[in-house]
């Protein structure tokens, strides 16, 4: 059969331009919308009135099973372009010549249900589908190069501890809570991932300024047939950035679609977010010679060992047309490789092969889901699967198997396995198991749950280490069950002596015994690509800083500040008291939905906003969430409302040096306020 190229017999399209009329789903003209059909205008409603019917029908069955774990996503269309091509370790053409590859890449939270809020803290699915010529490949990743577990047969665990607890029903969208921390205290394997979780990455300020890992590690097969394993990296344009706790959990209330409309709204304005796509390349002698295994997902490779080579750049260029058909109804399945890609022996890896199709046929409810528009290849597709509910296609002939000798008697024989088809890459010597072994364990280098968990942390700044102190404090401050937190603090003394410390204070709690760790941790180097500080873009591309006007507006301040803004690729938002005499209102735009403030005001309007609580709070907020604020002193009444204490960032509106504030925060006032 074939696929989006030259299918029959799909029917009816469903609007026609210039056809105005309204009709029922089998092309009947509708003449009243309004009224349902009764029994006299005050008499019952009519079971005769198909029209009615077939609407409600229609209606009660709209929802489909949401995704059990990413349920909140956001998706775009785009195209990846491949400009630096590794014919030498790939056959995959989309890889190995340059040329551009159309792509649907949806972002997503795992834990919250589809209609949860954008900003909670949690790690962000990252999936591309690239449409290639060769097949669809689906790179189905996160935000965080690492995973909690090991082995899919955990998976269900650790899903059903970090949901909303069983009986109670909450929390939705949150790792703090009992049944989460109890299950991670007796995993240690989850505790490198913890770092990460509670580390600034899983409050991004937008989807755009994340990062994407593959996590496990893949294969590469080239002409000769030679593999090369591969860890996949998206490093985004914007760079990485991130907002602070307190801001993340405001912002929930502000706008629960932060990142959704975020995202649309820079396509929509022609701001097309970008990433580059990297590769970190190794083999199995390197590999047997790590002090990790590099098949455990709980595990990454160091830039510092192994630098990322960018291959290509994917940019996002169009909204979907429809959220339900494209971003819901987008069926990633890790398991759809293309020739040229192939799998490792990673036991989370091989379960997620089985797991992608399994759910696929649960929220969409057939093994048909792959001719939906947005799951369906960009290639022509030719087998001797058939029928099956929701058949979209109608197959010519009689050749529905395979071989058959049809086409001797003239007949169409339909297509056939070729030379150049997928093959499985085999080989007893790079880090496969032994085949006549069956076993239910690990491999033991797959023990050491410390190492890396100690690397992440230490690499960070002092500001980030005391977020991810914070962040641990408050999840277990959650925590009821008093052995848990014990436990905890345990694995942190063996992860950290200050971090342990530190958690330990924050919650008034005694410091128990190290943890005795399976394996003994070795000393890994530190790694600044692991710290979003200390890889911070050095501008306010993709930022937005909102500038506060009042009635007797200083219109000069804000339109130079705007300026420079603008000049810097920052985008600029007046906001006043009133919506009229502005582009939002100062009530309904807190301060957490832009990154820098700028008072243009005149000393009568400071004191007048000195007085009112919306604008204490947006000042207030701003400097609490560390961002820079520009204010002349004739708003210092505003500022003392505030409790503002003037610090490198905050400014004067002089545009220039506001502008070079803006583009950081300031992580030194976290000492002074929290
Ligand atoms: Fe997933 N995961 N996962 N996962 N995952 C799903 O598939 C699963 C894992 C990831 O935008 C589900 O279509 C198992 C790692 C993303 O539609 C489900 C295991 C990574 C998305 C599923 C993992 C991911 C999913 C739910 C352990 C990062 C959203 C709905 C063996 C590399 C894709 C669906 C989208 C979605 C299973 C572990 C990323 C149930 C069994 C590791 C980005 O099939």
């Amino acid at each position: 059969m074939t696929g989006s190229s030259d299918q029959q017999g799909n029917g009816g399209e469903l609007h026609q331009r210039g056809d105005p009329r309204l009709t029922t789903n089998q092309g009947v003209a509708i003449s009243d919308n309004q009224n349902s059909l009764k029994a006299g205008d005050r008499g019952p409603t009519l079971l005769e009135d198909f029209i009615l019917r077939e609407k409600i029908f229609h209606f009660d069955h709209e929802r489909i099973p949401e995704r059990i774990v990413h349920a909140r996503g956001s998706g775009a269309h785009g195209y990846f372009e491949c400009t630096d091509p590794i014919p030498e370790l790939t056959t995959a053409k989309f890889l190995s010549q340059k040329g551009r590859t159309p792509v649907f890449t949806r972002f997503s939270t795992v834990a919250g249900g589809a209609g949860s809020m954008d900003t909670p803290r949690d790690v962000r699915g990252f999936a591309v589908k690239f449409y290639t010529e060769e097949g669809n490949f689906d790179l189905v990743g996160n935000n965080i190069p690492v995973f909690f577990i090991q082995d899919a047969i955990k998976f269900p665990d650790l899903i059903h501890a970090v949901k909303m607890e069983a009986d109670r029903g909450y929390p939705q969208a949150a790792s703090a809570h009992d049944t989460f921390w109890d299950f991670v205290s007796l995993m240690p394997e989850s505790l490198h991932m913890i770092m990460w979780a509670m580390s600034d990455r899983t409050l991004p300020r937008s989807l755009r300024m994340i990062e994407g890992f593959g996590v496990h590690t893949f294969r590469l097969v080239n002409a000769e047939g030679k593999s090369t394993f591969v860890k996949w990296h998206w490093k985004p344009k914007l760079g990485l950035q991130s907002q602070v706790w307190n801001e993340a959990v405001k912002t929930a209330g502000a706008n629960s679609d932060y990142h959704r409309q975020d995202l649309f709204e820079a396509i929509q304005a022609g701001d097309f977010p970008e990433w580059e796509l990297g590769i970190q390349t190794f083999d199995a002698e390197w590999a047997e010679k790590q002090p990790y295994d590099v098949l455990d997902a709980t595990k990454l490779i160091p830039e510092e060992e192994i630098p990322v080579r960018i291959v290509g750049r994917m940019v996002l260029d169009r909204n979907p047309d429809n959220f339900f058909a494209e971003t819901e109804q987008v069926a990633f399945c890790p398991s759809h490789v293309v020739p040229g890609i192939d799998f490792t022996d990673d036991p989370l890896l091989q379960g997620r092969l089985f797991s992608y199709l399994d759910t696929q046929k649960s929220r969409l409810g057939t093994a048909n889901f792959h001719q939906l528009p947005i799951n369906a290849p960009k290639c022509p597709f030719h087998n001797f699967q058939r029928d099956g509910q929701m058949q979209m296609h109608v197959p010519k002939g009689r050749a529905n198997y395979e071989p058959n000798s049809l086409s001797e008697a003239g007949e169409d024989g339909g297509p056939r396995e070729t030379e150049a088809g997928f093959k499985t890459y085999r080989s007893m010597s790079d880090l496969d198991n032994t085949p006549d072994q069956k076993l239910r364990r690990r491999a033991e280098l797959f023990g050491d749950h410390y190492s890396q968990a100690t690397m992440f942390y230490r690499s960070q700044t002092e500001a980030e280490q005391r977020h991810i102190a914070d962040a641990i404090v408050f999840e277990l401050s959650k925590v009821g069950i008093g052995h848990v937190i014990t436990r905890i603090l345990a694995h942190l003394r063996v992860i950290d002596e200050g971090l342990a410390s530190a958690v330990a204070e924050g919650l008034a709690e005694d410091l128990p015994d190290p943890a005795t760790p399976f394996r003994q941790p070795v000393e890994m180097p530190t790694s600044d690509a692991l710290s979003i500080a200390k890889t911070h873009p050095n501008t306010l591309k993709g930022r937005k800083v909102g500038i506060l006007i009042g009635e007797n507006g200083d219109q000069s301040k804000a339109d130079a500040i705007r300026k420079a803004v603008e000049a810097d690729g920052g985008m600029a938002v007046l906001i006043a008291k009133k919506r009229g005499m502005a582009e939002a209102q100062l009530a309904g735009t807190p301060s957490v939905l832009v990154d820098a403030i700028a008072l243009a005001l005149t000393e009568e309007d400071a004191t007048k906003l000195a007085k009112y609580k919306p604008a204490i709070d947006f000042v207030s907020d701003a400097f609490a969430h560390l961002k820079a604020i520009a204010a002349d002193d004739c708003c210092q009444a505003l500022l003392d409302a505030a409790g503002v204490m003037r610090d490198d960032g905050v400014t004067s509106t002089d545009p220039d040096a506001f502008v070079k504030a803006a583009r950081q925060r300031f992580p030194d006032r976290e000492a002074k306020l929290w």
